[in-house]
């Protein structure tokens, strides 16, 4: 009679497998496209965070399954990349080898969690069946100018000896194995995203991301209006470009910095200063960008000697170098403005460079900090009193008659580096001609496959492995026939996760990336779940490359992902983040093999707010296990024929309340509902009948699949409970008797009270004249109007 996990969730899951009930088919039912982040198959094994996120969309997908929908809900894995290449390094073991075992593994672990995957869709991006289409896509972009070349400065890990993206770099270290990256000149493959730098911004309009996912897309693209000024360097006949948000401030400028590596350098720097600049910049070298631009750094520089000239007056202006300025942005020039940009105020505080207001407003203080929002221009010539948003307009015009400046948009965002020089990547499909140049390989030539290799190490020049094989380098050119070199760079990670929702809709089709039926009938997804460290590049470059695809005529609508949510991180019961080397690591198969499947995930739902950090606890775990073992006892005990009343209600309450806390991720409150049922259907035995057990098993069906099929059985049913009608409510038993009226007075909150529920707006006026409170208010003065909002408030005008 007592709950033994390990009897039933085995059974159910053979049984759910062989009777296929989560595939996913075309249909004329409406559909459901569930995603989830496809794992990177480590060997470490799956760890507690990942059946976070998959149990919350198997959730999803199981109530849409009861609701009617037609569920997609894939998996697959994303298993190229460095760890497995630096794994085959230590081991000697092939990356192929050590995938399929890593694959196996993760694949075991998320079986006996009981997830509704639809396995027969199961992709893997280091399939050459795969990758054929990831190499396809690249053609794809090569073919409309989206691909080019160039000799690019990158972010190269010594110890990894790769190249790295600006995102796969923190704190100017590799992002891999924590060593300081340096700078290095290499011929890369790019892609150009900043063509896609509006859009990207524009038709996040469309989608439902959560707002700070949104922003931070913004953020990352980094789009800014504003003006570019010209400022002729006295007694030199060049011009320095600055880039400004606050052409209002012009009349404010007390100098101008330069970023230390700024092309004029050089010739700007007087004899005298010459040795002081020299040394301020070879100091600044050795400090990384990040370390140098972080807001509350100290703020450094040093004089040229040379001036310059405001075009707004005439007026000399001395010409600094400080690191603080960063070079790759707005042409490496700032005009600055102590009076009104706080980083300039601290400059100039600290070498004493005049602070002079042009922009005033109530609560500036310059005393303290500068003034930074808009306000009326002061000591500013014909254009004194004018409001900043209107300067910014008059300035602009002004000078721009002028001939020295322009209007332009700037973007933090940069082109996309997609080469590494690594083994464990797609091979990118081209060639080098010596008499053609750059040339594609027909796409009948695609998958070009990983040619297999001795050594993964990369080679000391940089060059990728694949470039020590002569054999498979040296090949003929598709066009002309003469002598070539294979492309030996490979791809990115970000490469096979970018598209792969897509081979979802038609994961065998050896013909196309996918069929235009099956996208037209399943894309976009509806709902995609992830955690927020992909939240920015892998959602940005996803979208880019769907963006594209679109504009190729290939899929059939511009926006992947209808909707994106995140989940928070798992830490350890101490705080920290669960870590080998801090010995504090949960392995979710202890938890599934001590406990249970159902119980891991019922506890991991009801942990906390599914968007927040929270801490493992292993006595949660318990107690979970002890919720489930009293429905198990409840239902296997029960010998009552017809529930009271009061039973019906809770359960119709309690099925409102599980409907509408899935949809808004908030698992633990629809979790501590069921808890609160239990707990009084436990203490009320005598009034809760089957019918309404039934219910509570149909609702507690997605977060505990093994269990609630189980007891469905019991209960004398022979088809699953996953492929049952979710429940509806009843609204007229979940009404309630009363609620708490609110008394306004002119639109301020006075007092409230308890009343009986759909009361007239005569019944309530009468009470509502009698209270204290108001009558205190109220006194002699006249009621002009009454607002009343059935069941929710009063105001009354006076
Ligand atoms: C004068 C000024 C006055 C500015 C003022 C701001 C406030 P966003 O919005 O990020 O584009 N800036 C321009 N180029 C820079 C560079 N290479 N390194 C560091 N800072 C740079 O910021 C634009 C503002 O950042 C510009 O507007 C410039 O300072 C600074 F009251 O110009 B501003
Ligand atoms: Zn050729």
């Amino acid at each position: 009679m007592t709950y033994k996990h390990k009897k039933i969730e085995k059974k159910w899951q053979k049984k759910w497998e062989e009777d296929k009930i989560y595939k996913a088919e075309k249909s004329d039912a409406e559909k459901f496209f569930a995603l989830i982040e496809f794992p990177y198959p480590s060997g470490a094994g799956l760890h507690v965070g990942h059946p976070r996120s998959f149990t919350a969309m198997d959730i999803l997908s199981r109530k849409r399954r009861m609701e009617g929908y037609n569920v997609l809900f894939p998996i697959g894995w994303d298993a190229f990349g460095l760890p497995t290449e630096n794994y085959a390094i230590k081991t000697g073991i092939r990356p192929e080898e050590a995938t399929k075992k890593n694959v196996a593994n993760f694949k075991r672990q998320l079986k006996s969690l009981g997830l509704s995957f639809d396995w027969d869709r199961e992709i893997n991006t280091t399939d050459p069946e795969y990758y054929k289409w990831t190499q396809w896509i690249f053609l794809q972009l090569l073919k409309n100018d989206l691909a080019y070349q160039d000799e690019m400065p990158i972010n190269w890990c010594p110890s990894c000896k790769i190249g790295l993206a600006n995102e796969e770099v923190i704190d100017h270290k590799c992002e891999r194995c924590g060593e300081e990256v340096v700078q290095k000149n290499q011929k890369q493959w790019m892609l150009k995203i900043t063509d896609y730098a509006d859009r990207l911004i524009e038709d996040l309009d469309k989608v439902n991301y959560l707002e700070k996912i949104k922003k931070q897309q913004k953020e990352w693209i980094g789009r800014s209006e504003g003006t570019e000024i010209s400022f002729p360097v006295k007694n030199l006949d060049k011009e320095i470009e600055v880039f400004t948000t606050r052409p209002d401030t012009i009349f404010g400028v007390t100098a101008l910095v330069l970023a230390p590596g700024h092309e004029l350098v050089n010739q700007i720097i007087t004899d005298k200063q010459s040795q002081k600049v020299k040394d301020y910049i070879k100091k600044s070298k050795r400090k990384s960008e990040f370390e140098r631009t972080k807001l509350d750094k100290e703020k450094t520089g040093v004089f040229t000697g040379s001036y310059c000239l405001n075009p707004i007056n005439n007026k000399k202006i001395p010409i600094w170098i400080g690191d603080y300025v960063v070079a790759s942005y707005g042409g490496g020039a700032v005009m600055v403005v102590p009076a009104h940009d706080q980083r300039d105020y601290e400059f100039a505080k600290e070498y004493g460079i005049e602070i002079k207001e042009v922009i005033h407003g109530e609560n500036s203080n310059l005393d303290e900090e500068a003034y930074t929002e808009s306000g009326k221009l002061v000591n500013s010539g014909d254009f004194n009193d004018l409001d900043s948003e209107e300067a910014k307009e008059k300035i602009t015009k002004f000078l721009k008659e002028k001939g020295v400046a322009k209007k332009t948009i700037k973007y933090k965002l940069r082109d996309w580096v997609f080469s590494r020089q690594h083994y464990w990547g797609e091979p990118i499909p081209v060639v080098h001609c010596e008499e053609c140049g750059v040339v594609p390989l027909p796409e009948e030539e695609l998958p070009l496959k990983l040619p297999y290799i001795e050594r993964y190490e990369p080679t000391d020049s940089g060059e990728s492995p694949l470039a020590n094989i002569e054999n498979w380098v040296k090949t003929k050119c598709p066009k002309c026939g003469g002598p070539a070199k294979r492309e030996t760079d490979t791809m990115p990670n970000w490469a096979g996760s970018n598209w792969y929702y897509l081979r979802y809709c038609d994961p065998h089709n050896d013909k196309e990336i996918a069929s235009k039926e099956n996208m037209e009938y399943w894309m976009p997804v509806d709902w995609y779940n992830g955690g927020m460290e992909h939240t920015t590049l892998h959602l940005l470059y996803s979208r880019f490359i769907y963006k594209a695809l679109y504009d190729f005529g290939i899929v059939p609508q511009s926006e992947p992902y209808k909707k994106r949510t995140a989940h928070g991180m798992i830490l350890a019961e101490d705080g920290r983040k669960m870590s080998k080397s801090l010995g504090n690591v949960i392995n979710p198969d202890d938890i599934v093999k001590e406990f249970g499947a159902d119980t891991l995930r019922v506890y991991e739902m009801f942990m906390g707010p599914f968007d927040q950090a929270i801490e493992w606890s292993q006595d949660g775990v318990k107690g979970v296990r002890r919720f489930l073992s009293r429905v198990w006892s409840l239902v296997k005990e029960n010998s009552t024929k017809e529930s009271s009343e009061e039973a019906l209600k809770k359960i119709h309450r309690l099925t409102k309340r599980v409907d509408q806390d899935i949809e808004e991720m908030k698992f633990n409150t629809a979790i501590s509902g069921c808890m609160e049922f239990v707990n009084f259907a436990y203490k009320n035995k005598k009034k809760v009948g089957k019918d309404v057990l039934e219910k509570l098993l149909l609702l507690l069906a997605p977060f505990a699949p093994h269990i609630t099929e189980e007891l469905w059985h019991d209960l004398s049913k022979e088809k699953s409970i996953h492929l049952q009608d979710w429940p509806e409510y009843d609204p007229k038993l979940i009404k309630k008797e009363e609620f708490v009226l609110i008394i306004q007075i002119n639109g301020k909150l006075r007092d409230k009270f308890k009343v009986k529920t759909g009361i007239s707006k005569e019944e309530a006026k009468e009470l509502v004249l009698q209270r204290n409170k108001i009558k205190s208010k109220i006194k002699d003065k006249k009621i002009k109007k009454i607002i009343y909002v059935p069941n929710k408030l009063m105001n009354l005008v006076i």
